[in-house]
């Protein structure tokens, strides 16, 4: 069952409105639909690992079409990088993951685990997208995408096994997120994240960081802010990974494809810098 709210009731806020507003009206995204189409999951975050450098040579015709696969094999690694970080999951737990875009990490967790995963997005086009994807898959009965504010789901108050957040706390108040998944989660259970933050050692945003604010309409926190929000509100990190490292090859190929959207640089000079990391970071409810 889809769940459809009222809007007024979903988007709380101008801020909410506009970054509704940006996902609804960015409907024919190349970058994203390009490389979901290779194997019919739509991703909206970014790469891990290193690509194969043999996809840059090769006949000049099918060399696009080798870099699109390269984006979005990486893309698919990266959500599975998340997924192992969410621990034991039994086909009987319930997932819930929170800003689900079009769909791409639900479904491979519902692969993985054969379990129930309800996705919420502001979003009302990506929602409606992730649904069909659900349905042309067979698993729409297990797999539900909800027009629903993650800062307020309605779902049941410990119903969680575990809960993740793809690259979308860039998009929310901390401490209103962690004390939402804090609810949600029963005891014991894993919430990960695994988001872009800027390095609190170098100071405040960089010019950089900025940038990428700006292209998405969102707020990048510093680091500190994850693990003063977590402690807040009960979730216990046991393990933070920097995968900075491991990202930037997936950017640098991307610089070099028909897709590039412009953000590219911005996010190579900015991990580059030091100023921004890509982090995972997995905390138990206690
Ligand atoms: C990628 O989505 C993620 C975001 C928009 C949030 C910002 C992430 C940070 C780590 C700062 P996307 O796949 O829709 O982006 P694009 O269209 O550029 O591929
Ligand atoms: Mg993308």
């Amino acid at each position: 069952m889809t769940t459809t709210t009222n809007p007024a009731d979903v988007l709380r806020t101008t801020f909410q409105k506009s970054v509704a507003n940006y996902w609804n009206t960015n409907q024919n995204d190349p970058v994203n639909l390009r490389l979901g189409e290779v194997d019919g999951l739509y991703h909206h975050h970014y790469g891990l690992g290193p690509y194969d450098p043999s996809v840059l040579e090769g006949p000049e015709e099918t060399r696009n079409e080798r870099i699109i696969e390269e984006l979005h094999r990486l893309e698919t690694a990266q959500a599975e990088v998340l997924l192992d970080a969410l621990g034991a999951i039994a086909p009987t737990d319930r997932l819930l993951d929170a800003g689900s875009g079009r769909g791409g990490s639900s479904i491979m967790a519902n692969q993985r685990f054969g379990c129930e995963i309800d996705g919420v997005s502001i979003s009302e086009y990506q929602v409606g997208f992730a649904n069909e994807q659900a349905q042309l898959r067979g698993v729409a009965d297990k797999v539900r995408f909800h027009f629903r504010n993650m800062l307020e789901t309605g779902l049941e108050t410990g119903s969680r096994r575990a809960i993740w957040t793809n690259e979308t706390t860039m998009y929310v108040d901390l401490d209103e997120a962690f004390g939402e998944f804090a609810r949600l989660l029963e005891f014991g259970g894993r919430y990960v994240c695994i988001t872009g933050c800027s390095n609190d050692v170098t100071g405040l945003r960089s010019k950089a960081v900025s940038r990428i604010d700006e292209h998405y309409i969102c707020n990048i926190h510093p680091r500190s802010a994850y693990f003063k929000a977590l402690a807040n509100n009960g979730l216990v990190p046991i393990s933070v990974v920097d995968l900075t490292a491991d990202t930037i090859p997936y950017w640098e190929l991307r610089a070099q494809s028909s897709v590039a959207t412009g953000i590219e640089d911005p996010f190579l000079t900015a991990y580059k810098e030091g100023s921004f990391h890509y982090l995972l970071i997995a905390a138990d409810r206690i």
